[in-house]
């Protein structure tokens, strides 16, 4: 049987991780393009000459022409400008848009039968504006964010209880933004409520919301953290760890519940826009959003986010 074809569109800090992550994980032949003549060349030599240590057996191409991601099953995007030290992600919309214009072309004309993962920013208008362009189904079109919030929840609550990160359960629903939704009812140590942890470790609910409440303050601040610390771009290791979940779960149809930035009609209450919500990932792309009942104050949260996103995706037309 052939072997999957994963392009990567951007061969930056992002694009090089993933580009690593898929040969280690063998998850098929790899095409990483960008603009920029030597670097994707460059790094897909690199990687490709580790391949007799790590023992992979995938080919890895790096090039500067759209001819050579034809055919490919998955796209992985983080073409476009990351975020420097007091940057928002709305702030990188124009030169974004752009970029995503072109790449989105590419891949309508080359891959037109692929499932596309955005991870370029703004991330909620970047995947609308890549639907838009490519006209492709919207179960072949998503977005990664909320693995990745979702993962930077889960991993502080781990650190605050001194458990493993195998056995949190957590989840962020939402837009890309400073408004997304953590999801603190649903947050678990394998079923336990996390907050009931917290109450019996600091004796009292008061101390114990007060830590949650650091907790979902920052995640919701977690990539400015990066930037922050790395002050030259953003977080590259966590973005394509999360993205190459996602693309995993596509193409084994493992079937996996992944929050993802898809199109919603009527879920949740939002119709028309690409929002943030628990999807099943196989082989068919989103094949199901998961729907379940927010409380007031959930719903509340969810209705401030994909506000933003609505303002978001209308600053761009
Ligand atoms: P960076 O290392 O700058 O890589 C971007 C690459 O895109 C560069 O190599 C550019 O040459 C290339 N590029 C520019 N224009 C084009 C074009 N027209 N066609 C093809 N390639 C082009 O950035 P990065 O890898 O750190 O980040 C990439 C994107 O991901 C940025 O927009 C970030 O803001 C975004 N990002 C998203 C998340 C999410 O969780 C959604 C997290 C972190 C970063």
């Amino acid at each position: 049987m052939a072997r999957a074809k994963i392009a990567l569109i951007g061969g930056g800090q992002i694009g090089g991780v993933l580009a690593q992550l898929c040969a280690l994980r063998e998850l098929g032949d790899v095409v990483l393009f960008d603009i920029v003549e030597g670097l994707p060349q460059g790094k897909c030599l690199d990687i490709a000459e580790a391949s007799p240590v790590d023992g992979f057996d995938v080919c890895l191409k790096g090039t500067n022409d759209y001819k050579d991601i034809e055919g490919a099953n998955v796209v992985i995007v983080t073409a476009g400008l990351p975020r420097k030290p007091g940057m928002s992600r709305d702030d990188l919309i124009e030169v974004n848009s752009k970029i995503m214009t072109s790449v989105a072309e590419g891949i309508k004309k080359y891959a037109p039968q692929s499932f596309v993962i955005i991870i370029s920013n703004p991330l909620d208008a970047m995947v609308t504006l890549c639907q838009k362009v490519t006209g492709f189904p919207y179960e072949r079109v998503i977005g990664q964010a909320g693995v990745l919030d979702s993962a930077r929840f889960k991993a502080f609550i781990a650190w605050e209880l001194g458990v493993s990160v195998k056995d949190v359960v957590a989840m962020t629903l939402g837009g890309h933004g400073d408004d997304m939704v953590p999801l603190v009812r649903y947050a678990s140590v394998q079923g336990i409520p996390v907050m009931e942890l917290l109450e019996q470790k600091y004796g009292s609910a008061a101390k114990a919301a007060e830590v949650m409440e650091a907790m979902v303050k920052r995640t919701r601040g977690a990539g400015g953290e990066v930037v922050a610390l790395l002050k030259t771009g953003s977080a590259f290791y966590s973005p394509a760890s999360s993205a190459i979940a996602m693309a995993e779960s596509i193409l084994k149809d493992q079937k996996r519940v992944l929050p993802s930035c898809v199109y919603l009609n009527g879920e949740f209450g939002v119709k028309g826009y690409f929002v943030g919500v628990p999807t099943v990932l196989g082989e068919k792309g989103v094949e199901r959003i998961l729907q379940f009942k927010l409380d007031a104050t959930e719903q509340a949260m969810m209705d401030k986010s994909v506000n933003a996103v609505k303002e978001l995706v209308s600053s761009m037309k």
